[in-house]
């Protein structure tokens, strides 16, 4: 079987290449302004059609968002049969046809790409996507279906809703009927799935504060309703910033991106969110999720990934021992340099912890050495994976007392009520309520945990960001040459400092992070690093 040229050229023509603009498939797959997506959106539906193919008709997914950034940007990336992230070697044959100025050149490369990937054209391909709130969306899945009609694949609209519950959809897709089935391939089988769990585990423990749930104004609202419906009395989630229609509301002000680079309680919040109570806040697609409160002086206070990694660690041991498993299932962490200090040093005094690039296919993968990996990005996206060994080896555990049965029904529950495809705010919530919930912990007590380093990070701009080069998983540099050594000189001079500087993966700046055991030094530090960048 051979490509139908005609049909790939009738349709492409339809969603020409805008001349003078580079696409690049980066960490967050292809991202920037909605207005310029259309024809990269078409062409992914055609790769995601031919990786479809290439791996035997199993079910890729789409996502189509741009999550924590601007409404006006969008976005799409392609999620692998088991839920991940698209194969690493895929990006740059992304990147490629992206970028094929015509639609004849776009179909030459799919042939040549076809060839020398061997791809067997006959096949079948299944594709699942979805998209988020932002305006730009309907008219970009629009183009997406085109490209998926033109290669020949079978597409399924999981419409509007979060990048977890994509993912996870992909992975239930794909198990379904086998042993290692995921769920109900659904919106509601991910409901019913992880709220089932939660009530389990917090059976018989006093009923939790009511919980404030920012919204950011995204997809992650029409989610969090239907978790307040499906968990019931359990947990009363009040759902706020959910203005999904409001243009310009998006990631405004709000949701897990702005609390975490300003450190501040969301404005919206201010006149409802009580000292003592507990609040989380989730981005544009939901999948990253901070916690904060307010003390009872009113004073803010932040419990990021770093925190949520540090609590639910440390519950998941607690488990594994209580369920005299502690031998056989062991417990791992994997940070990335913008971990707080204080988070690394609490960690790795308890546990083995690996540091590795920025982005979660960087963290997935290395998550997935451990028996249980436990991956948090200190910005809140994050999650738990069980190797297929410890999921084994927790179904064929024969507890010896009641109190073993109990801690080991407990981990299996946790299997569940984590999205284990990716990270995903509102699975997450979920598991830090439980854990919340069997400690009788309060958000203060939580924080308590270890004391976050003072931190600053500042975003500078510069002519080319390419010259930057790290190593070490990125907390230092290696180009260009001579500036390591300036860090490191101005990071001596300051009490628990640490500094390091890295190209962002998704704009066109270059990061500066620091730290300090005081305020003014780490925010000063920040600055002179930024100052040596420049
Ligand atoms: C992307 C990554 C996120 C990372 C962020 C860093 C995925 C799905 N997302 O959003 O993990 O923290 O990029 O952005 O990998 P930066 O490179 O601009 O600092
Ligand atoms: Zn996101």
């Amino acid at each position: 079987m051979s490509l139908q040229v005609d049909l790939i050229k009738q349709l492409s023509d339809l969603h020409p290449k805008p001349e003078h603009i580079h696409f690049q498939y980066g960490t967050a797959g292809f991202r920037t302004l909605g207005s310029v997506l259309d024809s990269v959106m078409f062409r992914v539906g055609v790769l995601a059609g031919l990786r479809s193919k290439r791996l035997d008709g199993k079910t890729i997914g789409v996502m189509v968002t741009a999550s924590h950034n601007p409404e006006p940007d969008n976005g799409v990336k392609l999620v692998d049969p088991r839920g991940e992230m698209l194969e690493n070697s895929w990006e740059v044959h992304a990147t490629t046809l992206a970028n094929a100025p015509t639609s004849e050149a776009f179909i030459e490369a799919v042939d040549a790409f076809v060839k020398t990937m061997r791809i067997d054209l006959s096949k079948p391909a299944k594709v699942v996507y979805a998209r988020d709130t932002r305006p730009s969306g309907p008219a970009l899945v629009a183009a997406l279906e085109d490209g998926i009609k033109a290669i020949g694949a079978e597409g399924r609209d999981a419409g509007v809703t979060s990048t977890p519950v994509l993912h996870y959809l992909v992975r239930a897709i794909n198990t379904k009927g086998t042993k290692d089935a995921y769920g109900e391939d659904s919106e509601e089988g991910y409901l019913e799935k992880l709220s089932a769990a939660y009530k389990k585990l917090v059976a018989g423990k006093a009923a939790s504060p009511p919980l404030l749930v920012d919204c950011a104004n995204g997809v992650g609202a029409q989610v969090a309703y239907k978790f307040a419906e499906y968990i019931g009395d359990t947990l009363q989630l009040i759902p706020v910033n959910t203005a999904t229609t409001t243009p310009g509301a998006l990631n405004n002000g709000c949701g897990a991106d702005f609390v975490k680079t300003s450190q501040k309680l969301p404005p919206s919040l201010a006149s409802t969110l009580k000292p003592g109570q507990r609040a989380c806040s989730l981005d544009g697609d939901a999948d990253r999720l901070i916690y904060f409160y307010l003390d009872g002086r009113g004073q803010f206070h932040m419990l990021d990934g770093d925190k949520i990694a540090a609590l639910v660690a440390a519950f998941i041991v607690e488990l594994t021992k209580a369920a005299g498993i502690d031998d056989q299932i062991k417990v791992g962490i994997v940070q990335t340099a913008y971990a707080n200090g204080g988070s690394t040093k609490y960690l790795s005094e308890r546990l083995p912890v690996k540091c590795v690039p920025t982005g979660v296919k960087h963290l997935h993968h290395a998550a997935e050495k451990y028996d249980v990996g436990v991956y948090f990005e200190a910005n809140g996206h994050g999650t738990v994976l069980f190797s297929p060994e410890s999921l084994d080896k927790l179904a064929q555990h024969q507890p010896s007392t009641p109190a073993q049965s109990t801690a080991l029904n407990h981990i299996i529950n946790l299997t569940n009520v984590i999205n284990q495809t990716v990270g995903d705010a509102l699975s997450d919530m979920l598991l830090v309520e439980v854990v919340l919930a069997h400690k009788s912990y309060s958000g203060e007590e939580w924080d308590s945990l270890y004391v976050d380093l003072p931190n600053r990070l500042v975003k500078v701009v510069v002519a080319d960001r390419n010259i930057f080069k790290t190593e070490d998983a990125e907390r230092r540099l290696v180009s260009p040459p001579g500036l390591q050594v300036k860090i490191d000189e101005l990071v001596r001079r300051y009490e628990g400092g640490r500094a390091f500087v890295r190209p962002s993966g998704t704009e066109d700046v270059v990061r500066v992070y620091a730290e300090a055991t005081l305020r003014t030094q780490a925010d000063e530090l920040a600055y002179r690093v930024a100052g040596l960048v420049y």
